[in-house]
Order: structure tokens, then C-alpha cells, then sequence
């Protein structure tokens, strides 16, 4: 064996080369494994003894892709298309061994051997689209060739991992290997393309499939209108597709090449796409807790109590059921519990509908689910979760009698979305023991936890909380104790300042045409109706003294009722509503404000800014472990579109003098409400980022 370079081997079986790569840990496509592959090809087609060579990875994957990190950094090595080029180019048979995923610039590299074998378990995929980029050496006119345009339109743009097997009837895979003898299978297969002198296959040169669906622009127009909805505010998917039309209509393979690179560059330069290659690592930063090492003792978690069998309760349970852990739900009336236990079952059954889980896999998951009327059966559970109703009151009540009841060293969780941790730890003798675990709902859908450490909480209920969340599949993020923790926190300004907007002269509609356009599902308004306006709202209490109060007593709660701030057809489409406008301008001449005319970029920024600045308070109070962490949260438990990069990527982009200089103007006509956080100033002062800005360790101690 000749070693290349550092990540690069060359070995011989025979008269055929292997190729090795070693570059942990998803032997991304690097300078070093560029150079690497470059030489090691060279000198295995230079060496007149070899006959066919072999690409094989060592590690838990083949080539996962170009090395992201890399992007916006000065070109170094071989560029990728001088190895693809060696690679094609070869006059002996190249035969790519694919185990664990092939992805992107991966397949791009297999896509330009003459052969593929991989075993059943592997994975191809190009998911460029979801960081913001097309596959841009070759992808895009090479998978066309072989899966036919309809396919690869769908992986492009959706980015999805194919299994092996598919892979093989669409052709990108040649042969299967035996699970665990790759690299024999490999070989095998390189000695009989000598021996049978197998041709060069060089996808490039594979017209069939695109002639199928030259003339035919419907197939683009049909398939841009299917996904409008999803694809709505990203530029990759349109430029994807646009790649896959050139090489449809390009004249040459060189040609859609060309068309291919253009795009490309234009994507990685863009702002769309740094904010989801920045989405990438913050994915994967979120979960290193500063202070607590990987390695930390948890508590085995395999068994669970939910109190509460509502809309809360109900999906909290369904992530438990879903992977194996059975539940305790525990509720303090036996209708109540039915209602609960009928309504997980109903969704599963509707999942089960759509084909997407088998009845047998209902009743698996139903039969994991123990309702109870006595929080007593909670006594040998490994970790309970309350999603009672929010008041600090019952909270303490529910923890108090927890304290007594289950088994010392269990996890003691609240989904409280807003209420003091380190408060309802103080009902129990054990605030060690005690997180907040705060789910988005609907909770078996969203992905977002916000866990909560509470001052006591041990390093140990922070890890297992933690650890919990990934075997469920969600994403944590962990906040400090503050009123709304990260998320509903800077709710608070965003809700505030849309209000002030509709007393100052936008219409509720206005509000929201400018959040849907800047990318959210939607506006502040259409969400309090989706919600119901009367959420807190008390009848006997209410005065009429804000709009939401005239719109209540108007029965116009929302969605539910068919009116709320809009009003609603029979199926559910909202209109603006006459009777909103007129309780507004009623308030507004109450109010002796002269209406003016706001512009949606105004609209855009007083929601937004003011977010920016919470955030900012939120990180130099230590509430929370880094900026990108607050990205997080507001991607996956709020909608902020992540081609974005989330409230403190946003601010980045725009500049933080910008956000500073806004504020300032706006706490001198409007009070200090809009008061800059200290943080904000220093990182302007200092002329620096929230991202430059390292993870700091989360501050615990009550807030003042
Ligand atoms: C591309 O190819 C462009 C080309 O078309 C054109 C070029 C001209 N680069 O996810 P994990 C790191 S674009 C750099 O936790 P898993 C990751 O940050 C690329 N680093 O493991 C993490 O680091 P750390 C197209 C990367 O087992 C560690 O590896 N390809 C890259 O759950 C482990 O990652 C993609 O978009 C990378 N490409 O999942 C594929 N990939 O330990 C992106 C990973 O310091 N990757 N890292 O936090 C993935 O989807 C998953 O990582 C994979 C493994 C499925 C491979």
C-alpha cells in the first residue's frame, strides 16, 4: 500500500488498483482528498500493470459531499472538475464502491466512474437544495441521463436520500454488494469488466432519457406548479430545475455544464444559501452543551409520564410511542382521559390513511399507552412531563405531588412555555431533578424542544433531557430560566409592535402580507386566529378596551367561530373584514392618532429588529449557549423561513448598525420599549457579528 497523502491510499489486488479514501468524519471533499484522488488516479492509470481501478472509502460513509466549510474560502488544490475529469477520462474501468451515503459532490465524483457497485444499505443523494445550492459538478446533467428528468427533478429539488435498491433499478447503482464485503465485491466486479472488457460507460455521453423529454416543457411547467407552495421564497429549487431544463435543451453536455456552473455560482455567492449552509452547522452545534461533556451520565430513560391528555399531552406522548417508550398518561377526568386517548389514536389512524404507517403499527404504538386517572401510577416512570394547564399555582401543586410519588432520580420535566423553572422546582426536594422540556405544538410534529435549566439542575437531567430529544427526533436547544425563554420571549416585541402597527395606520392584513412575503407560513394576526383570540381571554372580564377584547365579545374568536381579525368562507379562506376595520378605526380616533400610510418594509422592520435586540438581550444575560442556538429556535418552533438563517443570521446580514441605529431612532420617538441591548452596542462598537461571538456557558442564577 502507497500512501497518496495524509486522507489518500493506492493498494493492488491483482492488476486492479484500489483507491482508499480516509477522511473522517464523511470524507468531504477537501483540498487533501481532491489532491489525493487526483494523484492517486494519475498513478494508477500511469501504472502499465493496472487494469481497472476501485474508489472505496474507509469510515462510516462514502464521499458525503464537497466540504462545506470550504464555500467563500480561496480555491486550493485540485479543483473537483480536474478529478472528475481524470476519473471519466480513464481508459481503464473506474468503479466507485458506495457504503453509508453518496451525497452531492459524492455522487457527482461516482456519476463520472464507468461503473457503480454499492452495498444494500448505502444511499445516493444530491442534497445541495438544502443548503441553498444545486449539484454544481455535473450533477445536474449527469442524474437526468440516468434516472430520467421526472426523477431527478424530485431528488434535486427535494434533496432525499435513495436507497441502494431503488438505486439499482433506476440504473445509478450497477450492482449490489454483500453487506460487509464491499470492497471483495468491488474487485470482483473490476476483474470481470477486464476480463469481459466491459465498455468505458461514461454517463455524459447517455442521451436516451433526455430525448424522451425534449419538447415537452409541460413536464417543468407541471412540476414548478405542483411544488409552488413548497418551493415558495427559495431561489435553489428554481435553479435546479433550471439545470435539469439545460440539459434537456442544451445543445451539448458542455453546454448544460456551463449553464450548471453559471447557476451554481450565483447560488453560492448569494445570501440564501450562506444562511442555510449557516443553518447546517448550527443544526449540529446546538447539541454541544459548553461544560457538559458528551460523555456525561444520563439517566436511562424507558419509561415516561405525561399529565395532561389535551393537544399538549396528547403529542408530547405520540414522540414516545412512536419510537418504542411507553407511556403514563395521566389526566383528572375520565372523559377528558377518553377524549385524550381518542384523539392520539384518530391521528395515528389518519397517518396510517395516507399510507404512511400500517394499522398493525397503530396498534403497536396504542397498545404502548397506559391512561390513568391516579398520578400514583407515575411512581416507577424515568422521566415525567407535565403539560398542565399554565399557571404557576397548579404547576407547584402538580410538582409537590410528584415529589412524593415517583421514584427518586427521575426526571422531573415541565412544558411550561413561559413560567419560572427554578419556582416550580422549589415545590419539590429534589431541584436537582427538575428541567423545563418545552414543546412546540402541534408536538408530535414540530421539531423544536426548548429544554430549560433551572438553577439547580444537574448536569446529568440537562444530558439525559438532551439525549432525549434526539432518540424522539427533535431538535434542542437549551435556554436559561427567563420569562418566555428564547422563543416566546421575542415573541413578546414582534406581537407588541404588529399591534402598535394596526393603532398607527397598517391594517392587521398589512401586517401580515409583509411577514408571509419576508417568509413566514404566516402573519401575526392570521396566527392569533388559527389559535383563537380567546386564549387568556375572560368574558365576564372583558371591557372592550383593546380590539381583541371588541372582537371576543363579538363571538369572533378566530378560525373556530369563522370570523376572528379576518373573516372566513366555509372552507376556511380568510378575507379582510369590514367589521375588524371599523373596530379599528374606532380605536384609532379614540386613540387621537392620525392614521398614516406604512410601507411593508416598515412593517418588516419594526417586527423584526426589535426580535433582534430580545435575542441580543437574551445572549448577554447568558440565557442562552450562542446566537445560532437562537436560530434554532425560531426556524424550528416558529416558522422563520431558513433561507433567513433565523433572527440573529438576519441581523448579521442586514448589519447590526443598521438594527442599532433603527432602535435608537425609535426609542427617541417612541420610549424604551426599544432601549439597545449593551450587547448589541459593543458588537458595534467592536464592529463585529453575533457570529463571531464564541458559546458562552449558560448563566443559571435567577434573573434580577
Ligand atoms: C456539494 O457537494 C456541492 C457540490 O455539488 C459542488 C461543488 C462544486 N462538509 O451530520 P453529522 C460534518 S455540497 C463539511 O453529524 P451523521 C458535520 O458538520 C455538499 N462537513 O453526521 C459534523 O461535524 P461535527 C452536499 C461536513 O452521521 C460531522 O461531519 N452534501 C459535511 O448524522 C458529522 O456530521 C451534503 O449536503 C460536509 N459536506 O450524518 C451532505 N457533512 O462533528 C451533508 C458533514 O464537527 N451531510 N459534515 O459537528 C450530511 O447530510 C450528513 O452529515 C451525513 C452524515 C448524512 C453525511
Amino acid at each position: 500500500m502507497t500512501a497518496i497523502n495524509a486522507v489518500t491510499d493506492l493498494s493492488k489486488d491483482g492488476d486492479i488498483a484500489i483507491v482508499t479514501l480516509n477522511s473522517p468524519p464523511v470524507n468531504a471533499l477537501g483540498a487533501d482528498v481532491r489532491d489525493g484522488l487526483a494523484q492517486g488516479f494519475k498513478q494508477a492509470i500511469d501504472d502499465p500493470s493496472v487494469k481497472a481501478i476501485v474508489l472505496i472509502c474507509e469510515g462510516k460513509t462514502f464521499i458525503a459531499g464537497a466540504d462545506i466549510s470550504e464555500f467563500g474560502k480561496p480555491p486550493k488544490g485540485a479543483s473537483l472538475f480536474e478529478v472528475e475529469n481524470i476519473i471519466e477520462g480513464s481508459p481503464k474501468p473506474v468503479i466507485a464502491a458506495i457504503h453509508g451515503t453518496a451525497l452531492g459532490g459524492g455522487l457527482e465524483v461516482a456519476l463520472c466512474a464507468h461503473y457503480r457497485v454499492a452495498v444494500p444499505s448505502a444511499k445516493c443523494g444530491l442534497p445541495e437544495v438544502n443548503i441553498g445550492l444545486l449539484p454544481g459538478a455535473g450533477g445536474t446533467q449527469r442524474l437526468p441521463r440516468i434516472v430520467g428528468v421526472e426523477a431527478a427533478l424530485d431528488m434535486v429539488t427535494s434533496g432525499k436520500h435513495v436507497g441502494a435498491k431503488q438505486c439499482l433499478e433506476s440504473g445509478l447503482v450497477d450492482e449490489l454488494a454483500p453487506e460487509g464485503k464491499l470492497k471483495e465485491a468491488a474487485v470482483a466486479f473490476a476483474k470481470k469488466a477486464v476480463a469481459e472488457n466491459k465498455p468505458l460507460k461514461k454517463v455524459r455521453d447517455n442521451n436516451a432519457k433526455l430525448e424522451a423529454a425534449r419538447g415537452k416543457p409541460e413536464i417543468f411547467a407541471n412540476f414548478r406548479k405542483a411544488n409552488a407552495k413548497k418551493f415558495r421564497g427559495f431561489m435553489a429549487p428554481e435553479y435546479n430545475i433550471q439545470c435539469i431544463e439545460a440539459a434537456v435543451n442544451a445543445p451539448s453536455f458542455e453546454e448544460g455544464l456551463k449553464t450548471e456552473r453559471k447557476l451554481f455560482m450565483e447560488l453560492v455567492t448569494g445570501t440564501q444559501s450562506a444562511a442555510q449552509r449557516y443553518v447546517f452547522f448550527a443544526e449540529r452545534q446546538v447539541w454541544k452543551i459548553p461544560g457538559i461533556a458528551d460523555d456525561t451520565p444520563t439517566i436511562p430513560v424507558k419509561k415516561v409520564g405525561i399529565i395532561g391528555a389535551g393537544t399538549m399531552g396528547g403529542g408530547i406522548s405520540m414522540n414516545f410511542l412512536n419510537v418504542g417508550i411507553p407511556v403514563t398518561i395521566v389526566e383528572t377526568k375520565q372523559e377528558a382521559l377518553d377524549r385524550g386517548v381518542a384523539t392520539i389514536r384518530k391521528n395515528y389512524e389518519n397517518t396510517a390513511k395516507k399510507g404512511r404507517m400500517t394499522m398493525e403499527d397503530v396498534e403497536k404504538r396504542m397498545a404502548l399507552l397506559t391512561p390513568t386517572l391516579k398520578l400514583e401510577d407515575l411512581a416507577d416512570v424515568d422521566m415525567v412531563i407535565e403539560a398542565v394547564f399554565e399557571r404557576m399555582d397548579i404547576k407547584k401543586d402538580v410538582f409537590g405531588k410528584l415529589d412524593k410519588i415517583v421514584k427518586k432520580g427521575a426526571v422531573l420535566a415541565s412544558n411550561t412555555s413561559y413560567l419560572n423553572i427554578d419556582e416550580i422546582a422549589s415545590a419539590t426536594t429534589r431541584p436537582q431533578d427538575v428541567i423545563g422540556m418545552h414543546f412546540f405544538s402541534p408536538a408530535n410534529v414540530m421539531r423544536l424542544l426548548e429544554n430549560v435549566r433551572g438553577e439547580k439542575t444537574s448536569d446529568a437531567v440537562v444530558a439525559t433531557a438532551t439525549q432525549t430529544a434526539k432518540k424522539i427526533g427533535k431538535i434542542a436547544a437549551l435556554a436559561g430560566v427567563c420569562p418566555g425563554f428564547i422563543g416566546n420571549r421575542m415573541l413578546s416585541p414582534r406581537q407588541r409592535e404588529a399591534q402598535k402597527l394596526v393603532m398607527e395606520g397598517a391594517m392587521p392584513w398589512d401586517v401580515d402580507r409583509a411577514l408571509y412575503n419576508f417568509g413566514f407560513p404566516m402573519g401575526p394576526f392570521q396566527m392569533s386566529d388559527l389559535a383563537g383570540l380567546d386564549i387568556g381571554w375572560v368574558k365576564e372580564n372583558s371591557k372592550g378596551e383593546t380590539i381583541r377584547d371588541r372582537l371576543c365579545e363579538l363571538d369572533r374568536r378566530g378560525q373556530k367561530t369563522g370570523a376572528g381579525y379576518y373573516d372566513y368562507d366555509a372552507n376556511r379562506n380568510n378575507s379582510p373584514s369590514p367589521v375588524t376595520a371599523e373596530i379599528i378605526e374606532e380605536f384609532r380616533k379614540k386613540s387621537g392618532v392620525n392614521s398614516r400610510s406604512i410601507s411593508d418594509e416598515e412593517i418588516v422592520e419594526r417586527c423584526i429588529y426589535p426580535m433582534i435586540n430580545e435575542g441580543a438581550k437574551i445572549l448577554e444575560e447568558g440565557k442562552a449557549l450562542r446566537a445560532s442556538d437562537i436560530d434554532i429556535v425560531w426556524i424550528n418552533g416558529y416558522g422563520w423561513p431558513v433561507y433567513r438563517g433565523g433572527p440573529m443570521f438576519y441581523g448579521d446580514t442586514v448589519g447590526l448598525d443598521k438594527v442599532l441605529a433603527k432602535m435608537k431612532e425609535w426609542q427617541s420617538q417612541m420610549g424604551d420599549a426599544f432601549k439597545p441591548s449593551a450587547l448589541l452596542e459593543k458588537l458595534v462598537a467592536e464592529k463585529k457579528k453575533f457570529s463571531d461571538l464564541p458559546p458562552q456557558p449558560l448563566n443559571t442564577k435567577p434573573a434580577k
